[in-house]
């Protein structure tokens, strides 16, 4: 067993533009964050993952970076940074920045060159191709609808973007390119942050020669960058250069990586990143049933669910490290798809969800209004929707799809990435007291209730019971290290593993439906009469059976 502290942390991820406005424009900013450090303090959370606040002209949301070493002018100034960095530290957590650099603005001063003439000395810094018979180079669509090639009139050339036309993709395969990129990390890190989250890093090494892909329904298709021929060679590299000269927590966005491939990205040898984030439980794998694209994705059968989360805890046992979660800004609210989000059930699913994560194998990911059980936003007009994701697929769904009005927006509640990205909910006064101003994007109308204040105070809430979570795992080693087997694999209803360290074993029960469900034979056989209830949702238990939406960890030794 290799210990580490980024396996023993707990990690809170924070959207800034939606986490806490401090001076009123209704955009949420860094001395908001520095407010809110004792909030997270009291969560009791070890490290923050800060999604981008670099400067950009947020047509992504800060994912389009003009600067790597300047601040959004919205979110405040570098000094702000320093005095967040600094207290955070002192409150002992730990600062994680997102990386982006598998692309960056379209108005950074190095595309601003690229795109000036062919042999400007930053031409290569990006992908640069002629037209195919009047026509992009290839049938690449972008992860945000459309080509992923736009035309310059410029030099009569097309540049290669995977994401929207104002993010145009490095050339990685360009050393000025890496060496640029490992400078300015290295300028992070001499500031004193603690790690980096790596956007789309398994697409940074496009395939050689960039060949068509098979078009999907809207005529384009993916680019097959994932996991592409030099990324484990540039990441070794970035390694060398950069990662191994700090003590830091790393991970990987890697969309499209195989449990195969994340044993290289995450190599317990260190040679890489420390974990990735998969995509497969949340339907990015081989299981999905969707063809536009996520739009159309349904909550996979239980025991689907189940055997991926259990391949990835038991594939890189001992070879890699897992990360653990349920949401980001880029997903639907945890409880709202794989929990139930009705008033009878929100609180008792979300604590359960937290559960059957929080008690698996790996780092786990808190994702900022996760802990209080927020909800899908649930708009019902286009209006109300900023994503670029969801604007660009509404139109080249309805326009080219031949998907109607009324489908699309039920879509778009389900999956949007706006409905993670509503203002946290910190009381019951005007927007939730995010903002005294106009928010930027509107507030979760359930704020009255689902609220920090009200949580914080009420030893049964959702927060309440995430907070024991957290402390659990920094108390059990059990938690962290402890071996993972799943039990009773084809029950549609249970979730339910054990955790083996030495004689310790926990066993790990959750109910994953709103009716009462009977816990197997073989299973409760298991738990002997003196096991100690860790943790569980419900102030009653019944012997043998699982009531709706229950969780329950017994702890014993054999
Ligand atoms: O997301 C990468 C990614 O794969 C997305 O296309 C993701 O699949 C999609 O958002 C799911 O709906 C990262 C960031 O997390 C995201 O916010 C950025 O927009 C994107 O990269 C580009 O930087
Ligand atoms: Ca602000």
């Amino acid at each position: 067993m290799n210990k580490a502290w980024w396996k023993e942390a707990v990690v809170y991820q924070i959207y800034p533009r939606s986490f806490m406005d401090s001076n009123g424009d209704g955009i949420g900013d860094l001395n908001g964050i520095t407010e809110k450090l004792e909030y997270l303090k009291e969560l009791g959370i070890d490290v923050i993952w800060l999604s981008p606040v670099y400067q950009s002209p947020n047509d992504d949301n800060g994912y389009d970076i003009s600067d790597y070493q300047a601040i959004m002018e919205e979110f405040g100034t570098m000094e702000d940074y320093d005095r967040m960095l600094a207290r955070a530290h002192e409150l002992g957590i730990k600062i994680m920045m997102d990386l982006v650099v598998n692309h960056t603005s379209d108005e950074h001063a190095w595309f601003v060159e690229s795109r000036k003439s062919v042999d400007n000395p930053y031409r290569d810094f990006y992908i640069w191709r002629k037209g195919k018979d009047g026509k992009e180079p290839n049938n690449w669509g972008s992860c945000f609808s459309g080509s992923a090639w736009k035309y310059d009139p410029q030099t009569d050339m097309y540049f290669l973007h995977l994401f929207s036309k104002k993010q145009p993709d490095l050339n990685w395969d360009n050393p000025k390119v890496r060496d640029r990129v490992f400078e300015m990390m290295n300028w992070w890190c001499e500031k004193g942050i603690d790690g980096f989250r790596m956007d789309v890093i398994s697409l940074i090494s496009k395939p050689e020669g960039l060949p068509d892909g098979i078009p999907g329904e809207t005529g384009y298709a993916d680019s097959g960058c994932a996991n592409g021929p030099h990324v484990h060679e540039y990441l070794k590299e970035m390694n060398r250069k950069v990662l191994s000269h700090y003590d830091l927590i790393t991970v990987g966005e890697a969309s499209g990586v195989t449990l195969e491939e994340a044993k290289k990205y995450a190599n317990a040898d260190g040679s890489e990143l420390n974990m990735v984030f998969q995509f497969e439980h949340t339907g990015g794998g081989p299981e999905a049933d969707n063809h536009y694209g996520k739009w159309d994705s349904h909550k996979m059968p239980l025991p689907v669910w189940k055997k991926i989360l259990s391949r990835w805890q038991t594939g890189l046992e001992g070879k890699a490290w897992n990360s653990l979660f349920l949401s980001n800004h880029d997903q639907p609210r945890s409880v709202s798809w794989f929990g139930n989000d009705s008033e009878q059930y929100r609180e008792i699913s979300a604590k359960m969800l937290g559960t059957c994560l929080h008690m698996m194998q790996g780092t786990p990911y808190v994702y900022q209004g996760e802990e209080l059980g927020m909800c899908n936003a649930y708009f019902d007009q286009l209006e109300d929707y900023r994503d670029i994701e969801s604007l660009n697929a509404y139109k080249e769904l309805t326009e080219t799809c031949g998907v109607s009005h009324e489908e699309m927006m039920g879509y778009l509640k389900r999956i949007s990435r706006d409905n993670a990205r509503t203002p946290m909910q910190w009381d019951d006064s005007a927007n939730a007291g995010f903002t005294t101003g106009t928010p930027w994007i509107k507030v979760n109308s359930n704020y009255p209730k689902v609220n920090a204040k009200q949580e914080i105070s009420d030893p049964d809430s959702v927060f309440s019971y995430y907070k024991k979570l957290i402390r659990l795992r920094h108390e059990n080693e059990i938690i962290v290290y402890g071996d993972y087997k799943l039990l009773a694999p084809e029950d549609e209803a249970l979730f339910i593993y054990t955790r083996m360290l030495g004689t310790q074993r926990l066993m790990v029960l959750c109910n994953f439906t709103e009716k009462e469900v009977s816990i197997p034979a073989e299973v409760t056989e298991q738990i002997p009469a003196d096991a100690k209830l860790l943790i569980g949702n419900y102030s009653k238990q019944k012997e043998e059976m699982l009531q709706a939406y229950e969780a329950r960890v017994y702890a014993y030794h054999l």
